[in-house]
């Protein structure tokens, strides 16, 4: 149930503070592990022969930060060259974004670089753009270094990690960085559609249980 002012409240009146609705697109060459990180950090799977996306695909998972409970959105688009059209439909409004490469592809390292120049350039101003290295359990095959990437991402203002979809590691992490990052105060968290994250409203407002949920 949420109050007046937003904040979600249990039927014995104790507050269960904030809750948040975002907006997250995921971008990238085709491969890179786009769906993989987003089935991780879902369902906790991680598929050796994972289907390319065709078009894109949608999930939800919701998170708990301190008293937010912080749900996300998300747009797993489709790397192939034939869907970079449709890519607009999915990062405008978006609230965040993660631009997966591979660190084993010098060549996804180089298209991550132009992706995060469009969202720059056209999707909203204020989104929180997170650079996604992935396959970091092939670092013995790696062609992209660490500290490559990451003073990329420090000149354009991202987060950056590196990622396993297949171990799991930093995969959580990346969305609770993210998740940290966004702003949550009342301004920030109009009605629905809006640029920022939107409060949900009694309806909609039950968070899933799972590994990233607190209860
Ligand atoms: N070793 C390893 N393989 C991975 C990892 N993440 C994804 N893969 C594999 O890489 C292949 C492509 O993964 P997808 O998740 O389909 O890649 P995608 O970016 O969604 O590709 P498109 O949907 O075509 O854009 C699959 O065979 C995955 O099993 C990882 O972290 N490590
Ligand atoms: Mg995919």
């Amino acid at each position: 149930m949420a109050n007046r002012s937003g904040t979600a409240q249990r039927p014995n009146g104790q507050s269960q503070g904030k809750i948040c609705q975002f907006k997250l697109v995921l971008l990238g060459e085709s491969a890179v592990g786009k769906s993989s990180l987003v089935l991780r950090f879902v369902k906790g799977q991680f598929h050796e022969y994972q289907e390319s996306t065709i078009g894109a695909a949608f999930l939800t998972q919701t998170i708990c930060l301190d008293d937010t409970t912080v749900k996300f959105e998300i747009w797993d688009t489709a790397g192939q060259e034939r869907y970079h059209s449709l890519a607009p439909m999915y990062y405008r409004g978006a609230q965040a974004a993660i631009v997966v490469y591979d660190i084993t592809n010098q060549d996804t390292f180089g298209r991550a670089k132009t992706w995060v120049k469009e969202l720059q350039r056209q999707a909203s101003p204020n989104i929180v753009i997170a650079l996604a290295g992935n396959k970091q359990d092939l670092a013995n095959k790696r062609m992209v270094e660490y500290e490559e990437a990451q003073t990329y991402a420090e000149e354009n203002g991202l987060l950056f990690m590196e990622t396993s979809a297949k171990t799991a590691m930093n995969v959580n992490d990346i969305f609770l960085a993210i998740a940290k990052k966004l702003p949550k105060n009342e301004q920030n968290t109009g009605q629905g559609g809006s640029v920022q994250g939107r409060r949900l409203t009694e309806g909609n407002t039950e968070p899933k249980t799972g590994a990233n949920c607190c209860k």
